[in-house]
């Protein structure tokens, strides 16, 4: 029985039809429709993102930057004015700003390599607790490279970053700070703007992980005033295999190269060979030329979408998914209580592994993800192997809550036995 009242749904009319550009929603998986919570994984792509791709793939296939053939022209023209596209849609101040890459973890690692390169034995890293493995791991190897060290900011009980903490380990030695916009396996936002002021003042650079913030809220990178920011295509309604690496200006002239190869050079022979101006220097290799096609289509469709609107009704999502899980599921606990969250709930119900969980309501049709969510040491932080997790996109609806509820409810009874 639902014993928590529904909010009055607000008149999402915009956002309610939205959800019919969305094939992927209406199917039926183990004879059920489809309720799709696992966004925060990948989320599905609009009509219009099939549509272009198919396109590009279909009539314009042919390499970019290189040929002078119509179908070249066509492809260039679709790339590039998805730089454009990128660009506007968070406000960076040039295209020369804007580099595309395979996604989050692509675009990490290519800061860890690239600026890493300045690093010296006794150089400090600054990351926090929440970060996914792709925040953690490329500046372990950067450590292991030069010598630097990683430091870590610890996290509160309810999964928010204690700040104070932060602070503390912030210094002259402190060269890169590295956090999380949002977490992926708690929800928690940080105040992304307050950290990197801070270390600015102590003098280290910023890349801010973006890849669980830019579906959920208007990034601006010039208001953040972050020195990068990473994000993947595959979570903000876009294809896989894309994503951003926005860096200021300034600092990714004076970068070295990530790889070598075709596009990213201007003149080569044996004895030295110069390099392409900005962004094409970070670009070598054919890129993804179709992906990223489909990402310029993904943000003509969310430019169409009112983010306020988006913002409030994840948060009565994740606000009615919490009180639910918590009045009616017994034994349920959530992972990650922080006053300023998105729209991720990630969950354990005690005597039941978060596997057997997702495989029940699976069979219901509900998609949701379980595991450490490629962060260990949250896990560990919070004394569990793994949680479950549902996270929100705006096509949700209540009544995917409801269905993720009574599948959860069905656990417990099982294992009731
Ligand atoms: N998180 C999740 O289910 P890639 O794989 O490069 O597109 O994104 C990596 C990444 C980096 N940072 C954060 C905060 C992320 O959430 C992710 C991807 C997925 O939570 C897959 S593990």
């Amino acid at each position: 029985m639902n014993t928590v009242e529904r909010p009055t749904p607000r008149p999402w009319r915009d956002l309610a039809a939205a959800r019919h550009d969305f094939p992927a929603l209406y199917q039926l998986v183990h004879g059920k429709p489809l309720v799709y919570l696992d966004n925060a994984a990948s989320s599905q792509s609009p009509r219009a993102v099939h549509e272009a791709t198919a396109q590009q793939q279909a009539r314009d296939h042919s390499n970019v930057h290189r040929g002078v053939h119509a179908l070249s022209e066509r492809s260039t023209a679709a790339y590039e004015g998805a730089r454009h596209k990128v660009r506007r849609f968070i406000n960076a101040a040039s295209t020369e700003e804007i580099v595309f890459t395979r996604g989050t973890t692509e675009s990490i690692n290519l800061v860890a390599a690239s600026f890493g390169q300045q690093l010296k034995a006794g150089d400090e890293i600054l990351i926090t607790w929440m970060e996914h493995h792709s925040n953690i791991v490329p500046w372990q190897l950067l450590c292991e490279r030069t010598g630097a060290r990683l430091v870590v900011a610890p996290i509160h009980d309810d999964g928010s970053l204690d700040i104070r903490a932060f602070e503390q380990r912030l210094g002259a030695r402190t060269k890169i700070v590295a956090i999380a916009h949002v977490s992926n396996a708690l929800g928690t936002i940080n105040p992304v703007v307050e950290l990197t002021a801070k270390a600015h003042a102590a003098g280290a650079i910023v890349l801010v992980d973006g890849a669980q913030a830019v579906p959920h809220q208007r990034i601006d990178v010039q208001a953040l005033d972050c020195d990068f920011y990473a994000f993947s295509g595959h979570k903000m309604f876009g294809p896989t295999g894309t994503g951003v690496l926005y860096g200021k200006r300034v600092l990714l002239a004076a970068l070295p190269p990530y790889q070598g190869g075709g596009d990213m050079i201007l003149t080569v022979s044996f004895e030295r060979s110069t390099y392409n101006s900005l962004p094409y220097k970070f670009e070598a290799g054919t890129p993804n030329i179709t992906g990223v096609v489909g990402l310029g289509a993904a943000i003509d469709y969310l430019e169409g979408i009112d983010f306020d609107a988006v913002a409030l009704h994840e948060h009565a999502l994740l606000e009615y998914a919490t009180r639910r899980l918590l009045a009616d599921v017994p034994r349920a606990r959530v992972i990650g209580t922080a006053a300023a969250k998105a729209s991720v709930l990630s969950f354990v119900i005690d005597g039941i592994h978060p596997h057997d969980i997702g495989t029940i309501v699976d069979r219901d049709g509900v998609a949701i993800r379980t595991g450490h969510h490629c962060a260990m040491p949250i896990m560990e932080r919070f004394g569990v192997a793994a949680t479950a997790r549902a996270s929100f996109a705006f096509y949700n609806t209540f009544d995917d809550v409801d269905r993720l509820i009574a599948g959860l409810k069905r656990a417990v009874e099982i294992f009731r036995g």
